[in-house]
């Protein structure tokens, strides 16, 4: 084998199915090499973003890594934004850049650049292989480091030589790394602080969100009458009907605020205590109230299931959680589309086990509510506030998960970072249903506006707010990548055209004209 061929074997050895691609002269061998291995999947993605989203989105479906393919430093540097949400959503990625061969760096050709330092502020681990003969073992440490509990963004960065050279082995994989436990002591503790006076909320975030772990998190809260509540933005909350509801901290600090202050204390597992996403003049950027008790019991790198597994026997707590959700479907409208309406109809169309994207942006506000009882459903959400990610990350899903239905809720201004994303799902087939919000506008930079203080803006000010000089002919743009699409502006007109993406199997995009402001 080639550099390039051992170490694609040693991904495929260490469990890695699918690379998704954009590559360059200096990656070729890289290509060659994954053509020439049936264990794994290639997907191209038309722009670097694409390409990080869509593993992003596989990693948290996954809960493995796929690897990524980019090109030196300025690919890299294109994947960044969406590499920042998945490093902050604690997903698992394996990014392989390539480089110069060695002895072409000296020249400084127009590509060289100084690719660690783009690497490092959106990697939890970065390595270069040191030889041809190094890239099997970096490769394998590579994966190791991916699956660190949850998961996290390994970044190998692959000089062509290495890649080219003949005569090199594929390294044996290593195993797959525990995820930290909570020591038995800070259980006991979290207990006897649960058993005191005074309103309690378990402040739940990444692992702890998925469906075992909020049975558990149900039983303490049957027990001790503390409340269940999850961070604005997690990476992946499963929810519905028959599952254990949690309450979402609001977004806005002041709501925030004013949400957790009657809270004499908060237990927090797989989560740390919430700040404000920005500051704002007079505003508070901590959130949690001066007066409470704050119990660290896991933070987002410990183990949470069996954390509160351990705290709700600890608590003797009953075999089942108090309260499952109930099935609700909310009362669909009709006449104009709105955020709310909208989220009605696709509570009562949903199928079970579908996985929503959430990159709607101000339209969340009005949808997310409207799901709480949908049939069960997996909820991503955009955990770095890097927007662009909605579309790449219901690519990655879709890949993960190929059974289940996956529904991009996607604000327009956001979907113009990345729409080059539709492309791939044509091309892959994917079972994608984008919901694509046109309001015309960057309608969350309004109220931002008024919350930084700004009175009156001007005409020029608020033309950087707008999308509509020119209006954006989504159904053109859709069709234009593959993707069949139609535009909807009632709720009968919506209800209808998402009853017809659902019963097909691929990709469609339905353009939800839908009021702007929240
Ligand atoms: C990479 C990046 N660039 C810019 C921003 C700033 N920003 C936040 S929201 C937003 C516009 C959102 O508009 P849209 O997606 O249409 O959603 P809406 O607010 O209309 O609901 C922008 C530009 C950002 N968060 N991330």
């Amino acid at each position: 084998m080639n550099g390039a061929e051992a170490l694609i074997q040693t991904l495929c050895d260490s469990g890695v199915e699918v690379c998704f691609a954009n590559p360059g002269t200096s990656e070729m061998q890289l290509v060659a090499a994954v053509d020439k291995q049936p264990r794994m999947r290639a997907i191209l993605g038309l722009f670097e973003g694409v390409v990080s989203g869509a593993a992003d989105g596989y990693g948290r479906m996954a809960d493995k890594p796929a690897a990524t393919i980019l090109h030196l430093g300025p690919g890299l540097a294109n994947a960044a934004s969406n590499l920042h949400n998945a490093r902050r959503g604690l997903s698992s990625i394996v990014n392989i850049v390539g480089d110069h061969a060695t002895d072409h760096l000296k020249y400084d050709a127009p590509l060289t650049s100084d690719i660690e330092s783009l690497a490092g502020p959106v990697s939890d681990w970065v390595r270069r292989s040191k030889s041809a003969d190094d890239i099997g073992a970096a490769g394998a440490e590579a994966v190791e480091a991916a699956l660190g509990y949850p998961g996290q963004i390994a970044t190998l960065i692959v000089p062509a030589d290495h890649a080219w050279t003949d005569g090199i082995s594929s390294a044996t994989p290593k195993h797959w790394p525990e995820a930290p436990q909570v020591a038995d002591q800070a259980i006991a503790d979290a207990a006897a602080a649960l058993k005191k006076e005074g309103a309690t909320a378990l402040f739940l975030g990444g692992r702890a969100l998925r469906e075992e772990a909020l049975e558990q998190a149900g039983r303490i809260a049957a027990v001790t009458g503390a409340r269940l509540v999850c961070e604005t933005f997690a990476t992946r909350l499963q929810r519905g009907a028959g599952r254990v509801p949690v309450e979402r901290l609001p977004y806005f600090g002041e709501m925030a605020a004013d949400f957790l202050k009657e809270f004499a204390r908060i237990v927090f597992v797989g989560a740390t205590p919430p700040v404000s996403f920005f500051a704002y003049p007079g505003k508070p950027g901590w959130l949690s109230p001066e007066s409470a008790e704050l119990l660290q019991l896991a933070g987002p790198r410990d183990q949470a299931l069996e954390t509160l597994r351990k705290l709700a026997d600890a608590l003797d707590a009953p075999e089942k959680p108090a309260a499952l959700q109930p099935s609700v479907t909310p009362p669909v409208g009709e006449g104009q589309l709105d955020a709310q309406s909208l989220g009605g109809v696709l509570a009562s169309l949903m199928p079970e086990d579908s996985i929503i994207c959430d990159e709607a942006v101000t339209a969340s506000l009005g949808i997310y509510p409207m799901t709480q009882g949908a049939a069960r459903h997996d909820w991503l959400m955009l955990t770095g506030g890097s927007i662009g990610f909605g579309l790449p990350i219901a690519i990655g899903a879709a890949v993960a998960c190929p059974d289940r239905k996956v529904l991009a809720l996607e604000a327009d201004g956001s979907a113009m970072y990345t729409i080059q994303a539709l492309w791939t799902m044509a091309r892959e087939n994917l079972d994608v249903t984008t919901i694509l919000l046109n309001n015309g506008c960057y309608a969350i930079l309004n109220v931002e506006f008024a919350r930084v203080g700004v009175a009156a803006p001007g005409p020029k000010a608020m033309s950087l707010l707008d999308l509509t000089r020119p209006a954006i002919d989504w159904v053109a743009i859709s069709e234009g990548m593959g993707v069949p699409a139609v535009r909807a502006d009632t709720v009968e007109g919506f209800q209808q055209a998402l009853q017809e993406a659902l019963s097909v199997k691929g990709p469609r995009l339905i353009e939800a004209v839908i009021p702007p402001g929240l």
